[in-house]
């Protein structure tokens, strides 16, 4: 009779679920399915570190809407992975964590590699397991995708013990696990959806903020033509960006842009909001929410504990975000909805004023390049179906209010952990998963040595991905900070001084361009995207203009007081920004 390993199983199971890449760094303790990864023809990416191999599955999820996969070994391997894993568990992206184990056999006879890695999983997934007889690893398996893709997403990790693994068993004994999870998605109760559409009636300012929950419920279909059917203004996060194009006249970009103050002397702001599928945190809940207090608020959520925390809310669904959307649709195809003209004109001037705030910084001019006037020359050289990438403190910032984002899952930046070094591995996720498709990714100096190590990852694995350092030659955010609370030169450990990280990528197996002036930005970008190759352009910005959202986060008192107290405007980044763009030198 036929044995197969626990390596195999695994694998199969992988198949089974569609899964034709894996993301890894080796460890012994995983040959067993590195082999069959081979006999089986998936793709094996080797990164250099296992941070970088979470984040490249976290990144996998956000630009495909399905699960990646990462892999890791015992031990130092598995606690490399963290804050991989906890980043994708803030933002409940679906993610499977695949980690060797020291040999169940040896418990607590001290062998090597062995550490609580349950303990330390545990509380940053959705669910950890360990898996302790070889023939059940496909079943555990299928339970971590059924547990990582049902509900609220989220990372869940499975444990696999080297003698458990590496164990043989009767191939008959081994069952494969079909149909184990439901296809039907959760939907609204009637009564609740007929309540929130004669809300919408009623409502003279409604506004949807729509998060995550709507991408991967895959309805950006459905959230547009809602939007059409009932003319109502549509504001994303960070991770729905594109999932109604930020081209379309009902798109007014981030959750900023119905804050009450921009509104306070204009009519009044939105009288009715509906959160499809995004959590009340730090934007939308609290004293700094962008919602009017005395808003009527419906909540959409495919997950109960979600309705209701951090605000009061007149109505909470819950419901998949897609299936609310199609019967929400189906109910108001044959209605009438009022235009809402005087409302979006209002948000057409705030959009407006948005996108030319910057105007200013766009022109030549001596001195160094404005942080603004690069990610301009960047957004105007991609091509518009481009995925973009944004990763740093101030420079995800920049990119985030240039870029227009047309489709869902194609602008990756933070989220909730607010983790720096996630760009190169979320680009290199994006690559793997749409080869054809340009990605880019821009990073801050300081973030970008957190994983520069990937550049080798890019150049060996033949995923070339144009990178651009903002080079401000500081850890922007932190050293503009401090001087606004303690003054211009009072700095502590934010200063990094000039670095040739061009010179450093190459020397990684990727080409590397040092690029001084705002000219030669397109011309380089444009080389890198068509040479087929892993690039890294280094940018030398100015380092004295501060982006409007430290300012603001400074000013709100996040952070500790400002020297100066600006005014709110809104930013298309769902944070509450300022006007001020120019090149503020502090005195
Ligand atoms: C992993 C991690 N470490 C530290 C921080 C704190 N932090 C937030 S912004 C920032 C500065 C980022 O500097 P850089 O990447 O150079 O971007 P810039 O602000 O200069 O554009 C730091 C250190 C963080 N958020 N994440
Ligand atoms: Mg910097």
């Amino acid at each position: 009779m036929a044995k197969i390993d626990g390596g195999e199983m695994l694998v199969r199971t992988l198949e089974q679920e569609g899964v034709r890449e894996i993301f890894t760094l080796h460890g012994g303790h995983l040959d067993a399915i590195y082999a069959a990864c081979g006999a089986h023809g998936l793709r094996v990416i080797d990164t250099r570190h296992e941070q970088a191999a979470a984040h490249m599955a976290d990144g996998w999820a956000r630009t495909t809407g399905r699960p990646g996969v990462a892999m890791v070994t015992a031990g130092p391997g598995v606690t490399d992975a963290v804050t991989g894993v906890a980043n994708a568990f803030m933002d409940s992206i679906p993610m499977i964590l695949i980690g060797g184990r020291s040999p169940l056999a040896d418990d607590d006879k001290l062998p090597l590699q062995a550490v609580d890695q349950m303990g330390i999983l545990r509380p940053i997934t959705k669910w950890a397991r360990s898996v302790t007889h070889t023939e059940r690893i496909p079943e555990y398996l299928a339970a971590a995708f059924r547990h990582a893709v049902s509900g609220r997403p989220g990372p869940v990790f499975l444990e696999l013990p080297i003698d458990v693994l590496f164990a043989r068993v009767d191939e008959e004994r081994v069952e494969f696990p079909k149909d184990y999870r439901s296809k039907e998605p959760a939907g609204p109760g009637r009564a609740a959806l007929a309540q929130a559409l004669n809300w919408l009636r009623e409502a003279k300012r409604p506004a949807i903020l729509a998060g995550g929950g709507v991408w991967f419920a895959q309805a950006a279909t459905e959230l547009t033509r809602f939007a059409e059917l009932t003319n109502t203004p549509v504001m994303t996060n960070a991770k729905a960006r594109g999932s109604i194009s930020e081209e379309h006249p009902l798109c007014f970009g981030g959750f900023g842009a119905i804050h009450p103050a921009i509104h306070a002397n204009s009519g009044g702001g939105a009288d009715l909001v509906i959160l499809l599928g995004t959590r009340i945190g730090l934007f939308t809940g609290g004293r700094n929410s962008v919602i009017p207090g005395d808003a009527r608020v419906i909540q959409v959520d495919i997950e109960p504990e979600e309705i209701g925390r951090n605000r009061k809310i007149e109505l909470g669904i819950v419901s998949d975000c897609g299936e609310f959307l199609r019967q929400a649709c189906e109910a108001a195809k044959n209605e009438r909805f009022d235009p809402h003209a005087e409302w979006l004109e209002r948000l057409s001037a705030i959009r407006n004023a948005t996108r030319h705030r910057f105007d200013d910084a766009l022109k030549d001019g001596p001195g160094p390049i404005h942080p603004a006037r690069m990610v301009h020359e960047i957004a105007k050289t991609l091509s518009p179906d481009a995925i973009v990438v944004a990763d740093g403190g101030e420079t995800a910032a920049w990119m985030s209010n240039a870029w227009t984002a047309r489709h869902p899952g194609r602008f990756l930046t933070h989220g909730y952990l607010g983790c720096l070094g996630t760009g190169l591995p979320f680009a290199l996720a994006c690559k793997a998963a749409h080869p054809d498709k340009q990605v880019f990714c821009i990073v801050g100096d300081g973030s970008a040595g957190l994983n520069f190590s990937e550049f080798h990852t890019a150049a060996k694995n033949n995923l070339p991905i144009a990178v651009v350092i903002n080079n401000d030659q500081q850890w922007g955010m932190s050293k503009h900070g401090q001087e606004l609370m303690w003054g211009k030169g009072r700095s502590m450990a934010t200063e990094l001084g000039m670095v040739h990280y061009e010179r450093a990528a190459e020397g990684l197996g990727a080409q590397g361009k040092l690029v001084e002036r705002a000219a030669d930005i397109a011309p380089a970008l444009k080389r890198a995207l068509a040479s087929g190759r892993p690039a890294c352009i280094n940018i030398v910005t100015d380092r004295d203009v501060i982006e409007p959202g430290t300012l603001a986060m400074y000013s709100a008192g996040l952070a500790g007081p400002a020297k100066e107290k600006p005014k709110a405007d809104a930013g298309s980044d769902g944070e509450t920004t300022l006007p001020y763009y120019g090149r503020r030198k502090l005195d």
